[in-house]
């Protein structure tokens, strides 16, 4: 066990006291800051993910800036997809990532096989070695992965969007749908093993659009899968399973006993935590760091003192907004880190 002068996260997940509420944030490494900008302006993102050495330094990058509890290795949920045979390409210009050949019909689907993920992900391993290095244990580093539902609505659309190709596939083409969310189940399993033994301390699954789905379907094509890699992974490694849009189903999530769940910011926290019980994570809008300074303290505050005390991860109900001004993010988690409870 490597030793972490602040492990609050880690605590706050294994039911264990801690003096204040941790804090980090989805998209915490990325646009918002000038100096991934800088980086940036240098590589192209994917160069960027398969190049240890600065994966690695623009994960550290909010921790030294901001201040988070936690570092999130820089990668992206669609290279899993990618090392099982899917081609990825991020466009410059705003276009984001794309897979050039969509699961569309049988022959595209069968091309579709599993991930040898310490040849072809081997670099991701590699980043967070380097990254453990660097921050000496500072903070926790968090590995992740897509969740089976959203990596598969990609791999079907091609592309971000509504996922209606994705959602009507789910209907006409049950069978081999299943048939990919078990793969991709056995390969999430597999890539976060190997991050674990690269040296992560816990793990987000990221189910980004759970939302588009309804309780039954959600049920049987997210939910089910979500358990499969929770049970695989936990207790050894704990799981946080943050699921956007899935306020209608959280009991039905809570079952597959993650570690945390994360929530979005359309429900107040202290409801999701007496639905379910378990540590929640979340959940103020990203578009609130937008606004002023006192509205920022005041939605924060309203989140610190309404969720469960010792049981609260805070975070954004989302990815920050890349227009969002570093003052605002500094000025949040400096919030957060000197709050107390009255
Ligand atoms: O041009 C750039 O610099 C690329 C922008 C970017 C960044 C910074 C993308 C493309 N991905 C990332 C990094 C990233 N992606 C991280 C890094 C660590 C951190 O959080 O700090 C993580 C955890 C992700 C995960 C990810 N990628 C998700 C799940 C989280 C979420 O926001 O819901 C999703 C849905 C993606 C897909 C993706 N990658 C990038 C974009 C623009 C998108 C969205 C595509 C779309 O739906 O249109």
């Amino acid at each position: 066990m490597k030793k972490l002068s602040n492990d609050l996260i880690l605590r706050v997940l294994s039911g264990k006291p801690t003096e204040r509420t941790p804090i980090w944030l989805m998209r915490q490494a990325g646009r918002f800051l000038p100096q991934y900008m800088a980086v940036r302006a240098k590589y192209d993102f994917l160069t960027i993910c398969r190049t240890p050495e600065i994966a690695a330094e623009v994960t550290i990058q909010p921790v030294d800036v901001v201040g988070v509890d936690a570092a999130i290795i820089f990668s992206d949920i669609l290279v899993l997809p990618e090392a099982m045979g899917m081609e990825l390409i991020v466009e410059e210009g705003g276009g984001g990532p794309r897979f050039t050949n969509p699961v569309k019909d049988k022959a595209a689907a069968s091309a579709v096989h599993d991930a040898d993920c310490e040849n072809s992900l081997g670099y991701v391993a590699n980043a967070i070695r380097i990254t453990v290095g660097r921050l000496g244990g500072r903070v926790p580093l968090i590995g992740f992965c897509g969740s089976p539902w959203t990596l598969l609505a990609y791999m079907v659309e091609g592309k971000g969007g509504d996922f209606s190709r994705a959602r009507a596939f789910l209907h006409e083409e049950p069978a081999m749908a299943h048939r990919l969310l078990d793969m991709i189940t056995r390969n999430a399993v597999s890539y976060l093993k190997m991050q674990h033994e690269a040296g992560v301390d816990v793990v987000q699954i990221f189910d980004s659009w759970a939302g588009f789905l309804s309780v039954e379907l959600y049920k049987e094509f997210s939910i089910r899968y979500i358990g499969q890699i929770v049970e695989a992974l936990t207790p050894d490694l704990p799981v946080i399973v943050f699921a956007k849009g899935a306020n209608h189903s959280l009991e039905a999530l809570a079952e597959s006993m993650p570690s945390a769940i994360g929530v979005d910011w359309t429900i107040p926290i202290n409801e999701a935590s007496a639905r379910i019980g378990v540590v929640v994570q979340g959940n103020l809008d990203p578009a609130v760091l937008l606004a002023r300074s006192e509205i920022v303290e005041h939605e924060a505050r309203k989140i610190l003192e309404s969720a469960p005390r010792g049981k609260h991860i805070f975070n954004l109900g989302h990815g920050i907004l890349q227009n969002t001004p570093v003052e605002s993010v500094k000025a949040l988690v400096h919030f957060v880190k000197t709050w107390k409870h009255g």
